[in-house]
Protein backbone atom coordinates (compact mmCIF):
# COMPACT_ATOMS: atom_id res chain seq x y z
CA UNK A 1 0.00 0.00 0.00
CA UNK A 2 1.18 3.79 -0.63
CA UNK A 3 2.54 5.97 2.47
CA UNK A 4 -0.49 7.55 3.86
CA UNK A 5 -0.97 11.30 2.62
CA UNK A 6 -3.47 14.06 3.42
CA UNK A 7 -5.16 15.32 -0.05
CA UNK A 8 -8.69 16.11 -1.63
CA UNK A 9 -9.56 12.60 -1.79
CA UNK A 10 -7.77 11.38 1.35
CA UNK A 11 -7.40 12.22 5.14
CA UNK A 12 -5.31 10.36 8.07
CA UNK A 13 -4.67 11.18 11.79
CA UNK A 14 -1.74 9.15 13.27
CA UNK A 15 -2.44 7.68 16.66
CA UNK A 16 -1.34 9.53 19.89
CA UNK A 17 1.90 8.57 21.09
CA UNK A 18 1.31 7.19 24.57
CA UNK A 19 -0.50 3.82 24.60
CA UNK A 20 -1.59 1.54 27.33
CA UNK A 21 1.03 -1.13 27.92
CA UNK A 22 0.64 -4.49 29.63
CA UNK A 23 3.14 -7.38 29.26
CA UNK A 24 1.69 -11.04 28.88
CA UNK A 25 4.43 -13.57 29.44
CA UNK A 26 1.75 -16.44 30.11
CA UNK A 27 -0.11 -15.72 27.01
CA UNK A 28 -2.96 -15.75 28.49
CA UNK A 29 -4.69 -12.22 27.24
CA UNK A 30 -6.46 -13.19 24.63
CA UNK A 31 -8.25 -15.61 26.37
CA UNK A 32 -8.96 -13.30 28.97
CA UNK A 33 -10.74 -11.09 26.61
CA UNK A 34 -7.80 -8.03 26.53
CA UNK A 35 -8.40 -7.52 23.12
CA UNK A 36 -11.89 -5.25 24.13
CA UNK A 37 -8.93 -3.83 26.40
CA UNK A 38 -7.11 -4.42 29.87
CA UNK A 39 -6.24 -3.33 33.41
CA UNK A 40 -2.97 -1.96 33.54
CA UNK A 41 -1.69 1.52 34.69
CA UNK A 42 1.39 1.25 32.67
CA UNK A 43 2.16 3.58 29.41
CA UNK A 44 4.35 3.45 26.86
CA UNK A 45 5.73 5.91 24.12
CA UNK A 46 4.71 4.73 20.32
CA UNK A 47 7.24 4.42 18.03
CA UNK A 48 9.76 2.82 20.78
CA UNK A 49 10.69 -0.75 22.18
CA UNK A 50 9.32 -1.60 25.09
CA UNK A 51 13.13 -2.80 26.12
CA UNK A 52 14.77 0.34 27.81
CA UNK A 53 11.51 2.43 28.16
CA UNK A 54 10.54 -0.39 30.75
CA UNK A 55 13.66 -1.36 31.97
CA UNK A 56 12.32 -0.80 35.25
CA UNK A 57 9.87 -3.73 34.92
CA UNK A 58 12.25 -6.01 33.85
CA UNK A 59 12.00 -5.78 29.96
CA UNK A 60 15.11 -4.86 29.39
CA UNK A 61 15.17 -8.80 27.62
CA UNK A 62 12.21 -8.89 27.50
CA UNK A 63 11.25 -11.81 24.51
CA UNK A 64 7.37 -12.94 24.20
CA UNK A 65 3.98 -11.23 24.33
CA UNK A 66 2.72 -7.85 25.06
CA UNK A 67 -0.45 -5.69 24.56
CA UNK A 68 -1.14 -2.08 23.76
CA UNK A 69 -4.07 -0.25 23.62
CA UNK A 70 -5.51 3.32 22.84
CA UNK A 71 -8.60 5.13 22.47
CA UNK A 72 -8.82 7.42 19.54
CA UNK A 73 -11.72 9.63 18.14
CA UNK A 74 -12.08 9.41 14.48
CA UNK A 75 -13.72 12.46 12.90
CA UNK A 76 -17.11 12.36 11.45
CA UNK A 77 -15.62 13.27 8.15
CA UNK A 78 -14.71 9.95 7.95
CA UNK A 79 -17.56 8.62 6.67
CA UNK A 80 -18.37 7.29 3.23
CA UNK A 81 -14.85 6.57 3.12
CA UNK A 82 -12.51 3.22 3.20
CA UNK A 83 -10.67 3.47 6.27
CA UNK A 84 -7.71 1.68 6.94
CA UNK A 85 -5.13 1.33 9.74
CA UNK A 86 -1.05 1.88 8.66
CA UNK A 87 1.11 0.00 11.60
CA UNK A 88 4.14 1.24 10.14
CA UNK A 89 5.73 -1.82 11.95
CA UNK A 90 5.91 -4.29 15.40
CA UNK A 91 8.55 -6.46 15.53
CA UNK A 92 8.78 -8.84 15.59
CA UNK A 93 4.51 -10.07 14.70
CA UNK A 94 1.25 -8.51 15.90
CA UNK A 95 -2.06 -9.14 16.59
CA UNK A 96 -5.31 -6.28 15.93
CA UNK A 97 -8.32 -5.41 17.24
CA UNK A 98 -10.37 -2.95 16.66
CA UNK A 99 -13.82 -1.86 18.73
CA UNK A 100 -13.10 -5.78 19.90
CA UNK A 101 -13.23 -7.40 16.64
CA UNK A 102 -9.60 -9.18 15.05
CA UNK A 103 -9.14 -7.35 12.11
CA UNK A 104 -5.55 -9.77 11.67
CA UNK A 105 -2.29 -10.23 11.95
CA UNK A 106 1.17 -9.87 10.75
CA UNK A 107 4.45 -12.16 11.00
CA UNK A 108 6.70 -9.89 9.98
CA UNK A 109 8.15 -7.16 11.20
CA UNK A 110 10.45 -4.18 10.04
CA UNK A 111 7.44 -3.81 7.55
CA UNK A 112 4.53 -1.81 7.71
CA UNK A 113 0.81 -3.26 7.47
CA UNK A 114 -2.40 -2.05 6.39
CA UNK A 115 -5.53 -3.64 7.52
CA UNK A 116 -8.82 -2.50 5.80
CA UNK A 117 -11.08 -1.49 9.02
CA UNK A 118 -14.06 0.23 7.38
CA UNK A 119 -16.47 -2.28 9.08
CA UNK A 120 -14.81 -1.94 12.19
CA UNK A 121 -14.46 1.74 12.73
CA UNK A 122 -17.19 4.14 14.54
CA UNK A 123 -16.87 7.92 12.80
CA UNK A 124 -17.73 10.56 14.77
CA UNK A 125 -17.31 8.66 17.89
CA UNK A 126 -14.28 7.14 20.15
CA UNK A 127 -12.52 4.01 18.93
CA UNK A 128 -10.89 1.27 20.35
CA UNK A 129 -7.37 0.02 19.02
CA UNK A 130 -5.70 -3.07 20.86
CA UNK A 131 -2.54 -4.63 19.48
CA UNK A 132 -1.23 -8.04 20.50
CA UNK A 133 2.88 -7.61 19.90
CA UNK A 134 5.18 -10.24 20.41
CA UNK A 135 9.34 -10.38 19.32
CA UNK A 136 9.22 -14.32 19.56
CA UNK A 137 11.32 -15.94 16.56
CA UNK A 138 11.15 -19.68 15.05
CA UNK A 139 12.55 -21.45 12.67
CA UNK A 140 9.75 -20.45 9.72
CA UNK A 141 10.61 -16.80 10.95
CA UNK A 142 11.94 -14.13 8.80
CA UNK A 143 14.54 -13.51 10.68
CA UNK A 144 15.07 -17.07 12.15
CA UNK A 145 14.84 -17.43 15.76
CA UNK A 146 17.13 -20.03 18.19
CA UNK A 147 16.66 -21.51 21.46
CA UNK A 148 19.05 -22.97 24.21
CA UNK A 149 17.96 -26.22 23.19
CA UNK A 150 19.46 -25.48 19.76
CA UNK A 151 22.84 -24.22 21.23
CA UNK A 152 22.74 -27.58 23.70
CA UNK A 153 22.41 -30.07 21.16
CA UNK A 154 24.76 -28.65 18.95
CA UNK A 155 27.40 -28.48 22.05
CA UNK A 156 27.65 -24.88 20.81
CA UNK A 157 26.79 -22.84 24.64
CA UNK A 158 29.77 -20.46 24.35
CA UNK A 159 28.04 -18.93 21.69
CA UNK A 160 24.86 -18.16 23.03
CA UNK A 161 23.61 -15.26 23.97
CA UNK A 162 20.73 -13.93 26.53
CA UNK A 163 18.02 -13.70 24.62
CA UNK A 164 19.10 -16.01 22.28
CA UNK A 165 19.42 -14.82 18.70
CA UNK A 166 21.07 -15.86 15.51
CA UNK A 167 21.55 -12.02 15.45
CA UNK A 168 24.29 -9.37 17.01
CA UNK A 169 21.50 -6.63 17.79
CA UNK A 170 18.78 -6.68 20.40
CA UNK A 171 15.58 -8.17 19.73
CA UNK A 172 13.98 -5.26 20.05
CA UNK A 173 10.37 -5.53 20.95
CA UNK A 174 7.04 -3.18 20.62
CA UNK A 175 5.34 -1.34 17.40
CA UNK A 176 8.57 0.72 16.07
CA UNK A 177 7.07 2.97 13.45
CA UNK A 178 4.25 5.05 13.53
CA UNK A 179 0.49 4.08 13.47
CA UNK A 180 -2.00 5.71 10.95
CA UNK A 181 -5.51 5.86 10.55
CA UNK A 182 -6.14 7.20 6.67
CA UNK A 183 -9.18 7.15 4.38
CA UNK A 184 -9.31 6.97 0.83
CA UNK A 185 -12.37 6.31 -1.91
CA UNK A 186 -13.65 2.79 -2.73
CA UNK A 187 -11.77 3.47 -6.02
CA UNK A 188 -7.95 4.32 -5.29
CA UNK A 189 -4.86 3.85 -5.70
CA UNK A 190 -3.44 0.93 -3.79
CA UNK A 191 0.27 1.30 -5.42
CA UNK A 192 2.30 3.10 -8.06
CA UNK A 193 5.29 1.07 -9.47
CA UNK A 194 7.79 3.57 -11.35
CA UNK A 195 10.55 2.56 -13.65
CA UNK A 196 13.12 4.89 -14.56
CA UNK A 197 14.85 4.41 -17.45
CA UNK A 198 17.37 7.45 -19.42
CA UNK A 199 17.11 7.21 -23.16
CA UNK A 200 19.59 9.83 -24.19
CA UNK A 201 21.95 12.89 -22.59
CA UNK A 202 18.95 14.61 -21.74
CA UNK A 203 16.11 12.28 -22.11
CA UNK A 204 14.39 10.26 -19.40
CA UNK A 205 11.82 7.90 -19.56
CA UNK A 206 9.27 7.13 -16.61
CA UNK A 207 7.08 4.00 -17.11
CA UNK A 208 3.99 3.91 -14.12
CA UNK A 209 1.79 1.05 -13.34
CA UNK A 210 -1.05 1.71 -11.05
CA UNK A 211 -3.05 -1.03 -9.22
CA UNK A 212 -6.35 -0.11 -8.16
CA UNK A 213 -8.50 -1.10 -5.70
CA UNK A 214 -12.04 -1.06 -6.75
CA UNK A 215 -13.17 -0.58 -10.62
CA UNK A 216 -14.96 3.06 -10.39
CA UNK A 217 -12.97 4.20 -12.72
CA UNK A 218 -12.31 4.61 -15.79
CA UNK A 219 -9.36 7.11 -16.84
CA UNK A 220 -6.30 7.37 -15.30
CA UNK A 221 -3.85 10.60 -15.95
CA UNK A 222 -0.06 11.15 -14.58
CA UNK A 223 1.86 14.13 -14.59
CA UNK A 224 5.15 14.66 -13.49
CA UNK A 225 5.74 18.47 -12.40
CA UNK A 226 9.76 20.08 -11.87
CA UNK A 227 10.67 21.64 -8.58
CA UNK A 228 9.26 25.29 -10.30
CA UNK A 229 6.35 23.32 -10.59
CA UNK A 230 6.21 23.35 -14.19
CA UNK A 231 4.50 20.16 -15.55
CA UNK A 232 7.10 18.61 -17.90
CA UNK A 233 5.84 15.47 -18.97
CA UNK A 234 1.75 13.90 -18.92
CA UNK A 235 -0.30 11.21 -20.23
CA UNK A 236 -3.82 9.65 -19.50
CA UNK A 237 -4.75 6.20 -20.59
CA UNK A 238 -8.84 5.33 -21.09
CA UNK A 239 -10.69 2.19 -20.89
CA UNK A 240 -9.06 0.60 -17.58
CA UNK A 241 -5.53 0.55 -18.65
CA UNK A 242 -3.08 1.02 -16.15
CA UNK A 243 0.05 1.83 -17.70
CA UNK A 244 1.21 4.56 -18.67
CA UNK A 245 4.61 6.11 -19.75
CA UNK A 246 5.99 9.50 -19.95
CA UNK A 247 9.13 10.58 -21.71
CA UNK A 248 11.17 13.99 -20.15
CA UNK A 249 12.91 15.95 -22.49
CA UNK A 250 15.66 18.35 -20.62
CA UNK A 251 16.03 15.84 -17.79
CA UNK A 252 17.92 16.56 -14.63
CA UNK A 253 18.87 12.74 -13.67
CA UNK A 254 18.72 11.82 -9.92
CA UNK A 255 22.24 10.98 -8.14
CA UNK A 256 23.82 11.41 -5.15
CA UNK A 257 25.69 14.33 -6.29
CA UNK A 258 22.55 15.87 -7.37
CA UNK A 259 19.95 14.53 -5.87
CA UNK A 260 16.60 15.97 -7.97
CA UNK A 261 13.37 14.91 -7.32
CA UNK A 262 9.94 15.17 -9.64
CA UNK A 263 6.68 15.07 -8.31
CA UNK A 264 4.86 12.59 -9.98
CA UNK A 265 0.88 13.10 -10.07
CA UNK A 266 -1.72 10.37 -10.21
CA UNK A 267 -5.26 11.15 -10.88
CA UNK A 268 -7.99 8.68 -11.29
CA UNK A 269 -11.55 9.69 -13.00
CA UNK A 270 -15.05 8.29 -12.98
CA UNK A 271 -16.05 10.64 -16.47
CA UNK A 272 -14.72 13.90 -15.59
CA UNK A 273 -14.90 13.37 -11.93
CA UNK A 274 -11.80 12.85 -9.98
CA UNK A 275 -11.93 10.32 -6.98
CA UNK A 276 -8.45 9.60 -6.05
CA UNK A 277 -5.20 11.70 -6.38
CA UNK A 278 -1.46 10.72 -4.97
CA UNK A 279 1.13 12.11 -5.46
CA UNK A 280 5.12 10.97 -5.19
CA UNK A 281 8.80 12.19 -5.08
CA UNK A 282 10.27 9.79 -8.04
CA UNK A 283 13.70 10.06 -9.22
CA UNK A 284 14.88 9.20 -12.79
CA UNK A 285 18.45 7.51 -12.75
CA UNK A 286 19.50 3.61 -13.51
CA UNK A 287 21.98 2.11 -11.89
CA UNK A 288 23.56 -0.84 -13.58
CA UNK A 289 26.24 -3.20 -13.11
CA UNK A 290 28.92 -3.54 -16.35
CA UNK A 291 31.87 -5.44 -15.86
CA UNK A 292 33.39 -4.79 -12.78
CA UNK A 293 31.93 -1.33 -12.50
CA UNK A 294 28.83 0.02 -11.04
CA UNK A 295 27.26 2.10 -12.59
CA UNK A 296 24.87 4.96 -11.87
CA UNK A 297 23.63 6.90 -14.78
CA UNK A 298 26.21 5.49 -16.53
CA UNK A 299 29.01 7.02 -13.87
CA UNK A 300 31.51 4.69 -11.93
CA UNK A 301 30.22 5.17 -8.59
CA UNK A 302 31.99 3.79 -5.77
CA UNK A 303 30.05 3.11 -2.77
CA UNK A 304 31.65 4.80 1.05
CA UNK A 305 29.64 4.21 3.46
CA UNK A 306 28.28 2.07 6.64
CA UNK A 307 26.13 -0.42 7.69
CA UNK A 308 24.11 0.90 10.40
CA UNK A 309 21.30 0.27 13.08
CA UNK A 310 17.93 1.52 14.20
CA UNK A 311 19.11 1.54 17.84
CA UNK A 312 19.05 4.70 19.76
CA UNK A 313 19.14 4.92 23.39
CA UNK A 314 15.87 4.54 24.75
CA UNK A 315 13.88 5.28 21.98
CA UNK A 316 15.77 1.30 21.07
CA UNK A 317 14.44 0.36 17.60
CA UNK A 318 11.86 3.51 17.82
CA UNK A 319 11.64 5.49 14.78
CA UNK A 320 13.18 9.02 16.35
CA UNK A 321 12.81 11.76 13.81
CA UNK A 322 15.60 13.72 15.47
CA UNK A 323 18.03 11.20 15.71
CA UNK A 324 17.54 10.31 11.21
CA UNK A 325 18.17 14.11 10.87
CA UNK A 326 20.95 13.52 13.00
CA UNK A 327 22.40 11.10 10.93
CA UNK A 328 22.06 12.35 7.61
CA UNK A 329 23.91 15.35 9.01
CA UNK A 330 26.72 13.12 10.19
CA UNK A 331 26.77 10.25 7.11
CA UNK A 332 27.18 13.99 5.14
CA UNK A 333 29.68 15.29 7.38
CA UNK A 334 32.26 12.03 7.53
CA UNK A 335 31.60 12.37 3.24
CA UNK A 336 30.20 8.93 2.91
CA UNK A 337 27.73 8.21 0.41
CA UNK A 338 25.78 5.05 1.22
CA UNK A 339 24.68 2.51 3.90
CA UNK A 340 23.37 -0.41 3.96
CA UNK A 341 19.96 -0.88 6.11
CA UNK A 342 21.69 -3.91 7.70
CA UNK A 343 20.09 -6.33 8.85
CA UNK A 344 16.25 -5.77 8.25
CA UNK A 345 14.37 -2.53 6.20
CA UNK A 346 14.63 0.73 8.08
CA UNK A 347 11.66 3.30 8.24
CA UNK A 348 10.38 4.58 4.95
CA UNK A 349 10.58 8.01 6.39
CA UNK A 350 14.63 7.28 6.22
CA UNK A 351 14.40 6.46 3.14
CA UNK A 352 12.00 9.50 1.97
CA UNK A 353 15.44 11.63 3.66
CA UNK A 354 17.80 9.43 1.86
CA UNK A 355 15.79 10.49 -1.89
CA UNK A 356 15.85 14.14 -0.48
CA UNK A 357 20.25 14.01 0.29
CA UNK A 358 21.39 11.75 -2.51
CA UNK A 359 22.75 9.14 -0.10
CA UNK A 360 22.48 5.40 -1.90
CA UNK A 361 20.83 2.80 -0.15
CA UNK A 362 21.17 -1.25 -0.56
CA UNK A 363 18.10 -2.42 1.57
CA UNK A 364 18.33 -5.75 3.21
CA UNK A 365 15.81 -8.63 4.29
CA UNK A 366 16.40 -10.07 7.35
CA UNK A 367 17.11 -13.56 6.72
CA UNK A 368 20.20 -12.85 8.99
CA UNK A 369 22.73 -16.30 9.19
CA UNK A 370 20.06 -18.45 7.87
CA UNK A 371 20.85 -22.42 9.29
CA UNK A 372 19.81 -24.66 6.82
CA UNK A 373 19.55 -27.40 9.27
CA UNK A 374 16.64 -25.59 11.08
CA UNK A 375 14.96 -24.96 8.26
CA UNK A 376 11.45 -25.40 8.75
CA UNK A 377 8.70 -26.02 6.35
CA UNK A 378 7.41 -22.21 5.31
CA UNK A 379 10.81 -20.80 5.79
CA UNK A 380 11.09 -20.56 2.17
CA UNK A 381 7.60 -19.44 1.84
CA UNK A 382 7.99 -16.40 4.30
CA UNK A 383 11.26 -15.19 3.12
CA UNK A 384 9.59 -14.70 -0.28
CA UNK A 385 6.88 -13.01 1.00
CA UNK A 386 9.06 -10.72 3.46
CA UNK A 387 11.43 -10.06 0.27
CA UNK A 388 8.05 -9.10 -1.71
CA UNK A 389 6.81 -7.13 0.31
CA UNK A 390 9.92 -5.30 0.77
CA UNK A 391 10.45 -4.62 -3.14
CA UNK A 392 7.00 -3.67 -2.81
CA UNK A 393 7.30 -0.76 -0.03
CA UNK A 394 10.86 0.82 -1.11
CA UNK A 395 10.43 -0.41 -5.01
CA UNK A 396 9.97 3.68 -5.88
CA UNK A 397 12.88 5.46 -4.00
CA UNK A 398 15.55 6.29 -6.34
CA UNK A 399 18.45 6.05 -3.43
CA UNK A 400 17.81 2.48 -2.82
CA UNK A 401 20.05 0.96 -5.35
CA UNK A 402 21.13 -2.75 -4.41
CA UNK A 403 18.46 -5.75 -2.69
CA UNK A 404 20.30 -7.94 -0.20
CA UNK A 405 18.29 -10.52 0.34
CA UNK A 406 19.80 -11.87 3.78
CA UNK A 407 23.52 -12.21 5.27
CA UNK A 408 25.97 -14.31 5.99
CA UNK A 409 24.40 -17.93 5.59
CA UNK A 410 25.67 -21.04 7.36
CA UNK A 411 27.66 -18.86 10.07
CA UNK A 412 28.30 -22.07 11.67
CA UNK A 413 30.27 -23.88 8.53
CA UNK A 414 27.71 -26.53 8.27
CA UNK A 415 29.13 -28.91 5.49
CA UNK A 416 25.79 -29.83 4.29
CA UNK A 417 25.09 -26.08 2.94
CA UNK A 418 27.21 -26.66 0.10
CA UNK A 419 26.67 -30.41 -1.08
CA UNK A 420 23.39 -28.68 -2.47
CA UNK A 421 20.57 -27.33 -0.47
CA UNK A 422 22.31 -24.09 -0.31
CA UNK A 423 22.64 -23.51 -3.72
CA UNK A 424 18.71 -24.83 -4.40
CA UNK A 425 17.73 -22.18 -1.92
CA UNK A 426 19.74 -19.24 -2.75
CA UNK A 427 19.44 -20.12 -6.36
CA UNK A 428 15.08 -19.96 -5.63
CA UNK A 429 14.99 -16.88 -3.50
CA UNK A 430 17.47 -14.99 -5.96
CA UNK A 431 15.11 -16.09 -8.85
CA UNK A 432 12.12 -14.96 -7.36
CA UNK A 433 13.40 -11.44 -6.23
CA UNK A 434 14.68 -11.13 -9.91
CA UNK A 435 10.71 -11.82 -10.86
CA UNK A 436 10.18 -8.69 -8.78
CA UNK A 437 12.85 -6.24 -9.61
CA UNK A 438 15.43 -7.07 -12.36
CA UNK A 439 16.35 -3.40 -12.50
CA UNK A 440 18.51 -3.55 -9.59
CA UNK A 441 21.65 -6.00 -8.23
CA UNK A 442 20.75 -8.15 -5.99
CA UNK A 443 23.24 -9.56 -3.45
CA UNK A 444 23.74 -11.46 0.13
CA UNK A 445 26.38 -10.80 2.15
CA UNK A 446 28.74 -13.73 2.81
CA UNK A 447 31.20 -14.30 5.88
CA UNK A 448 34.35 -16.10 6.79
CA UNK A 449 32.98 -19.03 8.04
CA UNK A 450 30.74 -19.15 4.65
CA UNK A 451 33.74 -19.04 2.60
CA UNK A 452 34.36 -18.52 -1.34
CA UNK A 453 32.54 -21.46 -1.98
CA UNK A 454 29.13 -19.82 -0.84
CA UNK A 455 26.67 -20.87 -3.19
CA UNK A 456 25.35 -16.96 -3.09
CA UNK A 457 28.22 -16.10 -5.36
CA UNK A 458 26.77 -17.69 -8.04
CA UNK A 459 23.81 -15.89 -7.85
CA UNK A 460 25.02 -12.48 -6.33
CA UNK A 461 25.51 -9.66 -8.90
CA UNK A 462 27.97 -8.01 -6.53
CA UNK A 463 30.60 -10.30 -4.81
CA UNK A 464 29.79 -8.74 -1.07
CA UNK A 465 32.22 -9.94 2.05
CA UNK A 466 31.74 -9.46 5.33
CA UNK A 467 35.55 -9.87 7.13
CA UNK A 468 36.76 -8.99 10.39
CA UNK A 469 40.53 -10.04 9.92
CA UNK A 470 42.16 -8.26 12.60
CA UNK A 471 39.63 -8.61 15.14
CA UNK A 472 37.63 -12.25 14.91
CA UNK A 473 40.62 -13.90 13.29
CA UNK A 474 44.13 -12.48 13.57
CA UNK A 475 43.13 -10.05 16.38
CA UNK A 476 45.42 -7.09 16.59
CA UNK A 477 47.61 -8.27 13.93
CA UNK A 478 46.82 -6.36 10.84
CA UNK A 479 49.81 -7.48 8.89
CA UNK A 480 48.17 -10.67 8.73
CA UNK A 481 44.83 -9.17 8.15
CA UNK A 482 45.59 -6.97 5.41
CA UNK A 483 47.23 -9.94 3.54
CA UNK A 484 44.91 -12.39 3.75
CA UNK A 485 42.11 -9.58 2.94
CA UNK A 486 43.66 -8.82 -0.28
CA UNK A 487 44.44 -12.35 -1.22
CA UNK A 488 40.65 -13.48 -0.48
CA UNK A 489 39.68 -10.65 -2.66
CA UNK A 490 41.44 -11.93 -5.56
CA UNK A 491 40.91 -15.38 -4.90
CA UNK A 492 36.78 -14.01 -4.85
CA UNK A 493 37.51 -12.01 -7.90
CA UNK A 494 39.02 -14.43 -10.04
CA UNK A 495 37.01 -17.36 -9.11
CA UNK A 496 33.44 -15.45 -10.13
CA UNK A 497 34.51 -12.58 -12.38
CA UNK A 498 31.92 -9.75 -11.01
CA UNK A 499 32.67 -6.78 -8.40
CA UNK A 500 33.58 -7.08 -4.98
CA UNK A 501 31.93 -4.83 -2.32
CA UNK A 502 33.46 -4.97 1.19
CA UNK A 503 29.54 -4.77 3.55
CA UNK A 504 31.84 -5.08 6.86
CA UNK A 505 34.76 -4.86 8.42
CA UNK A 506 35.65 -3.13 11.36
CA UNK A 507 36.61 -2.96 15.10
CA UNK A 508 35.24 -2.26 18.52
CA UNK A 509 36.77 0.76 20.26
CA UNK A 510 35.19 2.04 23.62
CA UNK A 511 35.10 5.88 23.20
CA UNK A 512 38.06 7.31 25.45
CA UNK A 513 40.05 3.91 25.36
CA UNK A 514 43.92 4.51 24.09
CA UNK A 515 47.16 3.27 23.69
CA UNK A 516 50.26 4.44 21.05
CA UNK A 517 50.94 0.89 20.83
CA UNK A 518 48.04 -1.22 18.59
CA UNK A 519 46.17 -2.23 21.58
CA UNK A 520 42.77 -3.69 20.46
CA UNK A 521 39.72 -2.10 21.99
CA UNK A 522 41.80 1.57 21.77
CA UNK A 523 40.18 4.57 19.35
CA UNK A 524 43.22 4.05 17.63
CA UNK A 525 43.61 0.31 16.50
CA UNK A 526 40.25 1.03 15.00
CA UNK A 527 41.15 3.82 13.18
CA UNK A 528 44.15 2.04 12.34
CA UNK A 529 42.50 -0.99 11.23
CA UNK A 530 39.89 1.05 9.39
CA UNK A 531 42.25 2.89 7.17
CA UNK A 532 44.83 -0.59 6.34
CA UNK A 533 41.36 -1.60 4.95
CA UNK A 534 40.09 0.93 3.06
CA UNK A 535 43.83 0.83 1.50
CA UNK A 536 43.77 -2.54 0.75
CA UNK A 537 39.84 -2.13 -0.88
CA UNK A 538 40.67 0.75 -2.64
CA UNK A 539 43.85 -1.00 -4.42
CA UNK A 540 41.89 -3.41 -6.10
CA UNK A 541 39.97 -2.38 -9.25
CA UNK A 542 37.09 -5.07 -8.85
CA UNK A 543 35.84 -3.13 -6.22
CA UNK A 544 32.78 -1.20 -5.78
CA UNK A 545 32.86 0.03 -2.24
CA UNK A 546 33.79 -0.38 1.49
CA UNK A 547 31.32 -0.22 3.95
CA UNK A 548 32.40 0.42 7.49
CA UNK A 549 30.88 -2.31 10.60
CA UNK A 550 29.14 0.30 11.85
CA UNK A 551 28.27 3.72 11.76
CA UNK A 552 27.13 4.06 15.80
CA UNK A 553 27.44 1.39 18.52
CA UNK A 554 24.75 -0.36 19.06
CA UNK A 555 22.95 -2.40 21.93
CA UNK A 556 23.43 -6.60 21.36
CA UNK A 557 21.71 -9.49 23.41
CA UNK A 558 24.00 -10.37 26.24
CA UNK A 559 27.25 -12.46 25.34
CA UNK A 560 30.67 -12.14 27.28
CA UNK A 561 32.27 -10.75 23.45
CA UNK A 562 29.75 -7.27 24.08
CA UNK A 563 29.96 -4.88 27.11
CA UNK A 564 26.39 -4.11 26.94
CA UNK A 565 27.28 -2.99 22.75
CA UNK A 566 28.37 -4.22 20.06
CA UNK A 567 31.25 -1.35 20.08
CA UNK A 568 32.24 -1.44 16.30
CA UNK A 569 30.66 2.43 15.60
CA UNK A 570 32.99 4.95 14.57
CA UNK A 571 29.82 7.44 16.64
CA UNK A 572 29.30 6.07 20.26
CA UNK A 573 25.53 4.91 20.85
CA UNK A 574 25.06 8.67 21.44
CA UNK A 575 26.61 9.86 18.29
CA UNK A 576 29.95 11.23 19.97
CA UNK A 577 33.01 10.99 17.22
CA UNK A 578 35.68 8.25 18.04
CA UNK A 579 38.76 8.89 16.22
CA UNK A 580 38.10 6.50 13.45
CA UNK A 581 34.94 9.19 12.21
CA UNK A 582 37.43 12.03 11.98
CA UNK A 583 40.20 9.55 10.20
CA UNK A 584 37.18 8.53 7.57
CA UNK A 585 36.71 12.03 7.03
CA UNK A 586 39.76 12.42 5.99
CA UNK A 587 40.34 9.52 3.71
CA UNK A 588 36.86 9.77 2.33
CA UNK A 589 37.23 13.30 1.25
CA UNK A 590 40.58 13.07 -0.58
CA UNK A 591 39.82 9.44 -1.96
CA UNK A 592 38.20 8.34 -5.68
CA UNK A 593 35.77 10.29 -6.46
CA UNK A 594 31.95 9.34 -6.75
CA UNK A 595 29.74 10.77 -9.16
C1 LIG B 1 28.96 -9.66 11.36
C2 LIG B 1 27.45 -9.47 11.37
C3 LIG B 1 27.05 -8.27 12.21
C4 LIG B 1 27.79 -8.24 13.52
C5 LIG B 1 29.28 -8.19 13.22
C6 LIG B 1 30.13 -8.12 14.50
O1 LIG B 1 26.94 -9.36 10.08
O2 LIG B 1 25.65 -8.27 12.42
O3 LIG B 1 27.40 -7.20 14.36
O4 LIG B 1 29.62 -9.36 12.54
O5 LIG B 1 30.43 -9.19 15.03
O6 LIG B 1 29.29 -10.97 11.17
O7 LIG B 1 30.43 -7.05 14.96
Amino acid sequence: MLYPIRNTFRDMQEANPLWKFRADPEKTGEKNGWFNDFDSDVEIAVPGSWNEQLEELGLLHYVGLAWYSQRFFLPAHFSGKRIWLRIGSADFSSKVWINGSFVGKCEFGFLPNDYDITEFARCGKENLIVVGVSNELNDDSVPQGITTEHYENENRMREETNPPARFDFSPFGGIHRPVIVYSTSSSCFRNLRVDTKILGKSRGKVEVAAEIDGDGFDSLRVELVDQEGKVVAQSSTGGKKTRLDLVVDNCRFWSNGDPYLYSLRASLRRGTEVIDEYALKIGIREIRIEGDKLLLNGHEIFLKGFGKHEDFIVAGRGLFLPLVVKDFQLMKWINSNSFRTSHYPYAEEILLQADRLGILVISEAPAISLDLRHVGPKMMQNHKEFVSRMVQRDYNHPSVIIWSIGNEPNITGYDGYYDGSGKKYWEEIFDFTRSLDNSRPITVPNCTRGGLDDPVFEFSDILSINRYYGWYEYPGNLQLAIERLGREMDELHNKYKKPVLVTEFGADSLSGSHSDSLQMFTEEYQSKLIEEYVRCIESKPCTIGEMVWNFADFRTPQHFRRVILNLKGVFTRSREPKLAAFRLKEIWAAQRKDT
